[in-house]
């Protein structure tokens, strides 16, 4: 199992910052470095700068490094928002092989899809202009990550899926149906934003999609400083090492400071850097 941390190629030259996350995590992300909009500016001409400062970074630390993400129906360059139809789904296609490709071997897992269900009661997919190229977009995604990384374990990540809700059970439909189709997906990312802590089934939840026979990983916790801090921080941390197949924690950032979108003081670490009852 890892221990991660959202990272920033900005604060990397940060030494309070950098030694953090060398004494107390295994596993970095990049916070915003790996979005489409970072990675390709322009149609067919990628900037992998600050990804590869990243990247290097967790190389030569030994960190194990999670993709995120290759595609999301935000923060798309401006050039993919002006696409639809055949054009932004080949674009799409061509953005996940040729960053999957990039990172070949070195990934960890891949978000592979981000946040592409609704919110509510409905249980299906968002809108975007994404699902509006055909339902089999998140599908096709998978199928070319996989070509392009065999060994990267491919996840489904979403937010507002911690506990048994519509959306995670729409979800959990779509994996059940992609395993039993034989589509590549590995695991199941809850991004566990938990600003009122842990649901009271947040650990069914996780070993129902464990069930299905995918790794289920926490990619971006974060819950805001409170009385009940620490102890959720817990629950959540006992929740996964209970499920065999909660195989990471991600947290949303290595210290208070520098979190996005700025309040709450959601993390593991104070302003300072030092490390709270959490
Ligand atoms: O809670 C936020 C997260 C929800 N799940 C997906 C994650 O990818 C998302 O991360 C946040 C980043 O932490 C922010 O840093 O995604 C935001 C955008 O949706 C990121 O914010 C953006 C700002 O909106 C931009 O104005 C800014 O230029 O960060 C950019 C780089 O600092």
């Amino acid at each position: 199992r890892y221990f991660g941390a959202a990272v920033a190629a900005g604060k990397l030259g940060d030494s309070v910052y950098t030694g953090i996350l060398d004494r107390e995590f295994n596993s970095v992300t990049a916070e915003n470095e790996m979005k489409w909009d970072a990675t390709e500016p322009q149609q067919n001409q990628f900037n992998f700068t600050n990804a590869d400062r990243i990247a290097n970074y967790a190389a030569a630390n030994g960190k194990l490094l999670r993709g995120h993400t290759l595609l999301w129906h935000s923060q798309q360059p401006g050039w993919a928002q002006a696409l639809s139809g055949t054009a932004l789904r080949n674009a799409a296609i061509n953005h996940v092989t040729r960053v999957a490709g990039q990172y070949r071997g070195r990934i960890h897992s891949w978000d592979v899809v981000n946040e592409a269900f609704a919110d509510g009661t409905s249980g299906g997919r968002r809108d975007s202009n994404l699902q509006r190229t055909g339902n089999d977009w998140i599908e096709a995604a998978f199928r070319a990550a996989r070509a392009a990384d065999p060994a990267a374990k491919l996840c489904y990540n979403d937010y507002n899926t911690d506990g048994i809700n519509a959306k995670s059970t729409g979800i959990y439909t779509m994996v059940r149906d992609f395993k039993a189709r034989g589509v590549p997906i590995d695991c199941v990312g809850l991004q566990s934003h938990l600003t009122n802590g842990p649901p009271g089934d947040y650990q069914a939840n996780l070993q129902r999609f464990a069930n299905l026979g995918v790794d289920v990983q926490i990619t971006e916790l974060d819950i805001p400083q409170g009385s009940n801090q620490a102890k959720a921080y817990a629950h959540v941390t006992r929740a996964c090492l209970a499920a065999a197949r909660c195989n990471g924690i991600t947290a949303w950032g290595a210290r208070d400071s520098g979190y996005w979108p700025g309040n709450g003081n959601p993390l593991l670490f104070d302003r300072s850097g030092n490390k709270k009852a959490a």
